[in-house]
């Protein structure tokens, strides 16, 4: 085993551990943001140092091959050269305006020319912002308040979203947020997802009244959940049949599984799609877009107010426009599906050497191992899992140098800068922690 003891098993107290309980005294459980808590887990958090690749080292000196890559942004693996060096040189220039800015109509341009849906966008500075613009913009255009989502989707943390929520609402066994008023909760529907008889009982009964449904379009916040076929285009008929707008949630899977997104691979085309994680670079980004006539109905040109200090960030925007077009100039969607699936090849091969009947699901280079040996479809399914068997998993893949994400939820993300020994190692790894 590689010398790589980490904050989970080293005995003696890490600067890790020592900035850990620095930062419980003046931050809410620590972290910004509670999936990084390692609650899921159990152990502390590493605090990182640097990354650079695939690769994050800790405060300790400890390296790790990284599958969180800031939970998607990272889609060129860290700090890619061409994007450290445009941000150097943009920021001799300015760091923000507050002013129109040429960067925000080249990015703007390439989101139109890239996502199917998209004819005009409107950048922000988060997925959540983006989700709650995009709902609140349904509403308006539709002036309708009820809101479909479902189980174990993860829209940000958005008040009336928090319902049923995945991702660290669903690590912290809390999927329905303290703090959000009944009454903006009960404008939300939650479904199972993939169950279309579900779908058409409640178009049939509450059709005329749904402003929009929202989803992740391929669910990443519940482990990867993949729909079934059909599923989305019959959605696609029974929100059109009605009046309804539908709302893709591609802060995850957009500009990663394909160059347009979910959008792209499956045809179905939603009216409005939320943005994020890739097209920031790193640098905190969201957008939402869609059709012209919906987009125009928002300030200053109609009723919908939406606003940011930040949104269209010059430095966040050159981020952003520099990893795409990196990503379009190395070909990465055919690279990354290329990596998805010598990996997938590779866990598949050791699953049977295992007599594991655990079930994996992969699109490009999202995957998920799921530590169940039944089909997962949805939440539920994906429940069934054996959180024991993942948390001795989880430790044992990082003490030997391999960063899975701290949460059965959570989907784990290849990059380009993850190269073949990279992936081999990782398996190697995986041989020795996955339980016997
Ligand atoms: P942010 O507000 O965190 O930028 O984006 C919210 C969001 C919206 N939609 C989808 C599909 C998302 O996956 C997310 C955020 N993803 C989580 C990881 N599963 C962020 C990690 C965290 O909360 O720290």
């Amino acid at each position: 085993m590689p010398d790589h003891a980490t904050a989970s098993s080293a005995p003696a107290p890490t600067l890790s551990s020592k900035l850990f309980a620095a930062a419980r005294e003046v931050i809410p459980g620590g972290v910004n943001s509670p999936v990084r808590a390692f609650r899921n887990v159990g152990g502390e958090p590493f605090f990182a140092r640097r990354a650079k690749g695939c690769r994050v080292w800790d405060v300790d000196g400890r390296d790790y091959i990284d599958y969180i890559g800031t939970w998607g942004p990272a889609i060129l693996g860290h700090a890619p050269t061409a994007l450290t060096n445009a941000l150097h040189e943009a920021a001799k220039d300015g760091v923000s305006f507050g002013i129109p800015n040429p960067y925000e109509v080249e990015m703007a341009r390439l989101i139109v020319d890239w996502v199917p849906s998209v004819e005009k966008v409107r950048m922000v500075n988060s997925g959540t912002e983006a989700t709650m613009s995009a709902i609140r913009l349904a509403r308006g255009c539709t002036g309708r308040d009820k809101v479909v989502k479902f189980e174990g989707c993860y829209h940000g943390h958005v008040d009336g979203l928090l319902v049923a929520a995945g991702s660290g609402a669903l690590t912290h066994g809390r999927p329905d947020s303290a703090g959000v008023p009944a009454s903006y909760s009960q404008e939300t529907i939650v479904l199972p997802f993939n169950d279309v008889a579900a779908l058409e009982e409640l178009f049939a009964s509450l059709g005329g009244q749904i402003a929009a449904v929202i989803l992740e379009p391929h669910p990443a916040n519940a482990g990867l959940i993949l729909p079934l076929p059909g599923y989305l285009q019959r959605l696609r008929e029974l929100t059109r049949d009605h009046g309804s707008l539908l709302i893709f949630d591609e802060v995850m899977t957009g500009f990663r599984v394909a160059r347009g997104g979910v959008q792209e691979l499956t045809g179905v085309i939603p009216d409005l799609t939320a943005m994020g994680k890739v097209i920031g670079g790193g640098l905190p980004v969201g957008a939402f877009g869609g059709r012209a006539d919906l987009m125009d109905q928002l300030a200053p040109d109609g009723p919908v107010y939406q606003a940011g200090t930040l949104s269209g960030n010059p430095l966040a925007m050159v981020a952003g426009l520099t990893q795409l077009r990196e990503l379009e100039r190395q070909h990465g969607f055919e690279v990354l599906e290329a990596k998805g699936a010598h990996f997938e090849a590779g866990v598949r091969k050791l699953l049977d050497e295992l007599s594991l009947g655990y079930t994996f699901h992969r699109c490009g280079s999202l995957f998920c191992l799921f530590f169940t040996e039944q089909p997962v479809h949805n939440l539920q399914d994906a429940q069934s899992a054996d959180t024991e068997h993942f948390r001795q998993f989880f430790h044992r893949a990082l003490d030997r140098g391999v960063y899975f994400a701290p949460s059965p939820y959570e989907t784990g993300f290849i990059s380009m800068a993850h190269d073949q020994s990279d992936l081999d190692r990782t398996l190697e790894v995986m041989a020795e922690a996955l339980p016997r």
